[in-house]
């Protein structure tokens, strides 16, 4: 089978909360066929928020990827959640696609968590699309936003579209339709057909001097990338529509400008397009550069094309899981993945069955025999693969690069109920950290109850609801607490001896080590710097490796270590006495002396955090804000609004989101999202070592 890779378009849908990702995702669900029926987030029925909290919040927990046509594309679209607990789904998501479709409030506009997305974006060079949606709402400001774009996240919206009036449609003013720049046309999505019909009329003259305007800055911005348009354009005045699509797809490629189109999509107005667009100026798989990797034994650089021919590589995005089945989401970047077969994962080395291949659809999915390069699958049979993880043929290996994931800032203990729900709270916890790779769980070495650790209140308030519903877990749950870290407080450098008589054999190692802190290490660096041959080079691998096992199990209160970098300068070797053990033994108490020597300081998580409150709850906002160790960055205006960007440590933050709501009788409202660690006031550490 022959499959044509410059009609896939791998999307994503991305932007701050309640922007209306889901609501727009399903409404290009329904124009392009897959649903009859279009749901709404309020009502909780809605394709991409299928999990049961997901319909009960109206949020979105977990990003869906989902299969449609238009116009003889195949389109994959991830709906991502914009919550920042969910941050990670986002990134992973971006990490595998091609484009991205920015929504925007045409209310609220830019908010913190969409510069945060766009920034994401940014890093990935993700080329992408921008939709100003909400028109139809009290106080949507269409300009307004365009601005913001330009201002805050530096885009370089290039506008296609502008609304037909603003606000409710039921005001003599409000927001009616759209003028379409490129063919200068007013549209009108009929309501009685849920905007499947559409009607094209002279453009109102309201909107005509407007539209005039935004039409000359469209046609110029584009002129500018072609010589040959620009001479016609310098003769005539216009430049004919097929040139302008031609380069507009150009310039959105290379990531010159963002098309911006707007609408309502609760209203049926405006999805079309943005579909037209996708399909126009995104692009396919073929478009973007090959992907990148290395061979996992060789270090040599390994390119693999998106082409059917060349050895099969994928990348393991995500992975779902409930009680009976493991459903792994794979993009597939060269080759062809066939089902019945067995591919490598080059991270463990084993081969992982691939039993059966599924184009995942609004409400079935579909069976496939393979699937080809440029392709998004859901995938059954892999069992240790996780996250992040290569999938390769055996004999042409390649390791793409894994996705980073942000460390967990919050943690709490939990305990079954019943001594029969230990082994199934084990089991549960393994499956559900496969899924979601921002949370983590371990036995507590004081307490044995076990401790689950993740990226916000509201993230593992979601984890002990699923392990209750989906895994009928009875569970005791104690309150959330920060995750701190800890690190060195000074540089220091000794040799360490570990000497051992066991009967008539003796151990001997001994290891020369340096340690210092490292400002921006996530974890701990643990370079050799000893000289070639200067001892075995076995033990030296068994030597970093103990070194590395060693940091990860915690510093002296147990919390783990970072920011911080161990050198290893010279290692001592007696024939017969060095082995394995002997350097195990002598790395593990070498990481403690380290500990004992240089002192361990407790580090916090900051947080950024952005309050957009009525200018009259400003001083109420603040004083609480001061109260909780806050340092205030900025104060500044947003339409009518007032923005307060703060720093804060997160264990103030408990249960800010009810004392905001009541600070401004409900009116304030506020994000925030893990910055850096940040040493932790001296009283902290004091307490829990019981000084
Ligand atoms: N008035 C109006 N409301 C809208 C529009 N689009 C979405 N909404 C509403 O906005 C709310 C949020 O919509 P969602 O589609 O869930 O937004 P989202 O971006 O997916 O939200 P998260 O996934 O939680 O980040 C819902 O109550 C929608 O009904 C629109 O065009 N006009
Ligand atoms: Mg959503």
């Amino acid at each position: 089978m022959i499959r044509d890779i410059s009609s896939i378009r791998n999307i994503g849908i991305i932007a701050h909360i309640d922007a209306g990702k889901t609501t727009t995702t399903e409404r290009i669900l329904f124009y392009a066929g897959e649903i009859h029926n279009p749901g709404n987030v309020d009502d909780g029925n809605t394709v991409t928020d299928f999990d049961p909290e997901e319909a009960q919040r109206g949020i979105t927990i977990y990003s869906a990827a989902i299969s449609c046509s238009w116009r003889g594309c195949s389109i994959n679209i991830i709906d991502t959640p914009g919550h920042v607990d969910f941050t990670a789904e986002v990134q992973r998501s971006l990490r595998v696609l091609d484009g991205g479709v920015v929504v925007f409030s045409a209310v609220e506009g830019v908010e913190a968590q969409s510069e945060t997305v766009w920034r994401q974006a940014d890093g990935f060079k993700v080329p992408r699309i921008c939709f100003i949606n909400k028109l139809d709402r009290i106080g949507a400001n269409f300009e307004r936003v365009v601005g913001q774009i330009t201002e805050r996240l530096q885009g370089v919206p290039l506008v296609l579209s502008i609304p037909i009036g603003s606000g409710p449609a039921t005001n003599s003013d409000g927001f009616t339709g759209i003028v379409d720049l490129l063919r200068m046309e007013a549209v009108y999505f009929d309501k009685e057909s849920k905007g499947r019909e559409i009607r094209r009329e002279p453009i109102p003259a309201a909107c005509q001097d407007q539209a005039d305007d935004y039409r000359t800055q469209l046609i110029e911005s584009v002129a500018m990338l072609d010589e040959a348009v620009f001479a016609v354009y310098d003769e005539t005045g216009d430049i004919p529509l097929a040139d302008l699509n031609r380069l507009i797809r150009e310039g959105t490629i290379t990531g010159q400008f963002q098309p911006l189109l707007c609408g309502a999509s609760l209203d049926y107005i405006g999805v079309q397009p943005i579909l037209d667009a996708v399909v126009d100026y995104l692009p396919s798989p073929l478009d973007v550069p090959p992907v990148e990797g290395r061979h996992p034994k060789k270090e040599s650089v390994e390119i693999r094309k998106p082409n059917e021919d060349e050895p099969f590589a994928g990348l393991v995005f995500k992975v779902q899981v409930d009680e009976h089945s493991e459903l792994y989401f794979v993009r597939v970047y060269s080759g062809v993945l066939k089902s019945r077969s067995r591919m490598l994962n080059p991270r463990t080395g084993e081969k992982e069955l691939i039993s059966q291949l599924w184009k995942m659809q609004a409400d079935s999915r579909v069976k496939l025999d393979e699937a080809g390069a440029g392709d998004i699958v859901g995938v059954v049979g892999p069992k240790t693969s996780v996250t992040g993880d290569t999938l390769c043929e055996a004999n042409q290996p390649i390791l793409l690069e894994s996705i980073t994931f942000p460390e967990t800032v919050i943690s709490m203990a939990i305990e079954p109920e019943t001594s029969a729900d230990r082994k199934k709270l084990e089991e549960t916890l393994k499956l559900l950290a496969k899924q979601d790779p921002t949370f983590r769980a371990k036995i507590s070495e004081e307490t044995g109850q076990t401790i689950v650790s993740g990226m916000g209140e509201l993230h593992l308030e979601i984890i002990s609801k699923r392990m209750e519903r989906d895994f009928h877990l009875k569970m005791r749950i104690h309150k959330p607490r920060v995750t701190y870290r800890e690190t060195i407080c000074k540089a220091v450098e000794f040799e360490e001896v570990f000497e051992r008589q066991a009967g008539a054999t003796s151990l001997y190692a001994m290891i020369k080590l340096r340690a210092e802190p490292l400002e921006g290490a996530q974890s701990v660096v643990v370079e050799n710097k000893m000289k070639p041959g200067a001892f075995p080079a076995e033990l030296t691998q068994v030597l970093i490796q103990a070194m590395n096992d060693e940091s990860k199990s915690g510093g002296t209160v147990g919390y783990p270590l970072m920011n911080m970098k161990l050198q290893v300068l010279g290692a001592g070797f007696r024939e017969g006495e060095t082995n394995e053990i002997a350097v195990r033994a002598a790395a593990a108490s070498a990481v403690r002396r380290v500990l004992d020597e240089a002192g361990v300081m407790l580090l916090e998580p900051v947080m950024k955090l952005e309050v957009v409150t009525p200018n009259d709850f400003v001083g109420n906002v603040t004083a609480d804000l001061n109260s909780r160790r806050a340092s205030i960055l900025n104060t500044g205006l947003r339409g009518n609004l007032v923005v307060i960007e703060a720093e804060v440590p997160l264990s103030g933050m408990f249960g800010y989101s009810t004392q905001v709501r009541s600070l401004s009788q409900g009116r304030a409202s506020y994000s925030m999202e893990p910055l850096r660690f940040a040493p932790a006031p001296d009283s902290v550490l004091k307490t829990m070592l019981g000084e």
